[in-house]
């Protein structure tokens, strides 16, 4: 693992209010499907495994039916998080349980009062919420009968929805995501963008079409919540990844630059209002022709985010002048990078490039930034601790995001606003992309198996009271 070393002028603390915590996703936890009015999304249909054709009817075996049943524990995991010292939760909030079609005028009343009493119990703990308005979880209506966000119509279903979070908890929930890691639906069109059309026939003007409905819709939430409430901060959400050269031949360089751009564009299009010359460019030698109203131009351009977030699990290589070794389970492509050790996934270590990441957005974009997914996906193993206590001995995840929050400290140090780190999937949950419980990323170990056994208990692993104190003493113990 390759680390920087600390400088001699980085503080020993991070900046006062620095928000502390751990984030989720509705369909990665809740369970609770077909409960309290909930219409299906597209993650009820996934394939088990993820790759194929989603079924017709919820998947049989599919865990994230029941999730880790958060939608009846939520009070005891609430507890947990704030017993870990949490200042903030990031957390989703499924779409087809306030509107389970997705396209119907009035929201479901149940929904939302499911979100009011999640609401209560952090407000009783003194967390700050931080939501995510669409993680993955688009109404399986709106796939089957619009394919999804190719569709024009989504933007005005999506802005009432949203609208409706921004009246019901806006008063409380002062930080708002508009798409979880929008860039992923280049990757996973059904997943992240509810395109029912199968990825292999998908056509390029499709997809780049439904990305600008996407950017559209997240411009116009923009603008619905600065209306209702000018306090109300509206970020992006990025699947970060830094590219490196694989050699500084500098066609090796180009190749990096270009994927990290394709990445740029979508934190370009949300911070500065407008597609990039470069992006323009590379739509235009795919033969795809947007279709971009005056509307759709006016509302980029003046209705940009407040902050930017991100996700960071590694860093991938590119290369245009060696044969390719493409990089195992690495959503966004690249080849392998012989210097770092990887996951037991095949993902990167790299805390350096978190550092990287951190000083390349500030540079180029000037807004403060929220690191709302790191962690590390492993498989635990539970057993008997000092306590008597069923716990897991997670010393490798502890120094996983040890030698990440020390990168975050030394880029802060290098001038760098940085809101706050919540680590992801805090309490373990089902993984998006292997669908399984096994691999996990908790401080909390969720007694949930592959097979759909186990009695959902929940234990305290070592990682939790790492954290506690990482917490407590503002970084200092780092
Ligand atoms: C991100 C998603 C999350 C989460 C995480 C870890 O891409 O926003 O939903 O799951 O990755 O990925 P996985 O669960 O596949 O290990």
């Amino acid at each position: 693992m390759t680390c920087a070393p600390a400088g001699p002028s980085a503080p020993e603390r991070f900046p006062d209010g620095f928000l502390w915590g751990g984030a989720l996703a509705a369909n990665q936890y809740e369970g609770a499907y077909d409960v309290a009015g909930k219409g299906l999304s597209v993650q009820d249909v996934m394939p088990r495994g993820v790759v194929g054709p989603p079924t017709e009817g919820p998947t049989p075996d599919n865990l994230k039916l029941v999730g880790t049943d958060f939608y009846h524990r939520y009070a005891e995991d609430i507890a947990l998080l704030a017993e870990m010292g949490f200042t903030t939760f990031r957390f989703s909030i499924a779409w087809s349980r306030i509107f389970p079609r997705g396209d119907e005028e009035r929201p479901n009343e149940d929904g939302l009062a499911f979100y009011d009493r999640v609401l209560d119990e952090l407000e009783r703990h003194g967390i700050e919420p931080v939501v995510t308005i669409s993680h993955y979880e688009t109404p399986l209506a709106l796939a089957r009968e619009y394919n999804g966000w190719t569709d024009r119509r989504l933007i005005g279903f999506y802005e009432r929805y949203a609208r409706t979070l921004f009246e019901r908890y806006g008063s409380r929930v002062r930080y708002w995501l508009t798409f979880n890691e929008i860039n992923s639906v280049l990757h996973e069109p059904f997943m992240s963008g509810g395109i029912a059309t199968p990825k292999e026939e998908l056509s390029e003007q499709d997809l780049y079409q439904a990305i600008h409905h996407e950017l559209v819709a997240s411009a116009g939430a923009t603008r619905i919540a600065h209306e209702i409430d000018p306090a109300l901060k509206v970020g992006c959400m990025i699947l970060a990844v830094p590219f490196y050269p694989l050699t500084p031949d500098p066609r090796d360089v180009w190749a990096a630059k270009q994927a990290e751009r394709a990445n740029y564009a979508f934190g370009d299009v949300h911070v500065r209002g407008r597609y990039p010359g470069y992006f323009l460019r590379s739509l235009a030698s795919k033969g795809v022709e947007l279709v971009v109203t005056e509307e759709d131009r006016r509302t980029l351009a003046e209705h940009t985010v407040d902050f930017v977030s991100f996700s960071y699990y590694m860093s991938s290589c590119e290369t245009a002048t060696r044969p390719r070794q493409p990089g195992g389970g690495n959503l966004m492509g690249g080849v392998v990078n012989p210097t770092l050790e990887v996951s037991d996934w095949g993902w990167a270590i790299d805390p350096l490039g978190l550092r990287t990441i951190l000083n390349d957005y500030w540079d180029r974009w000037g807004k403060p930034l929220f690191i709302v997914e790191n962690g590390l996906g492993t498989h635990d193993e539970l057993v008997t601790g000092a306590d008597g206590r069923p716990t897991v001995e997670d010393s490798y995840r502890i120094s996983y995001l040890n030698d990440h929050l020390v990168q975050v400290r030394e880029a802060i140090a290098d001038g760098v606003e940085v809101m706050g780190f919540t680590a992801w999937g805090c309490i373990d949950c089902v993984s998006a992309s292997t669908a399984q419980m096994s691999k996990r990323y908790g401080f909390v170990y969720v007694d949930r198996h592959d097979d759909g056994t186990g009695s959902l208990e929940r234990y305290r692993k070592q990682s939790f009271s790492w954290y506690r104190r990482v917490i407590a003493s503002n970084g200092a113990v780092l």
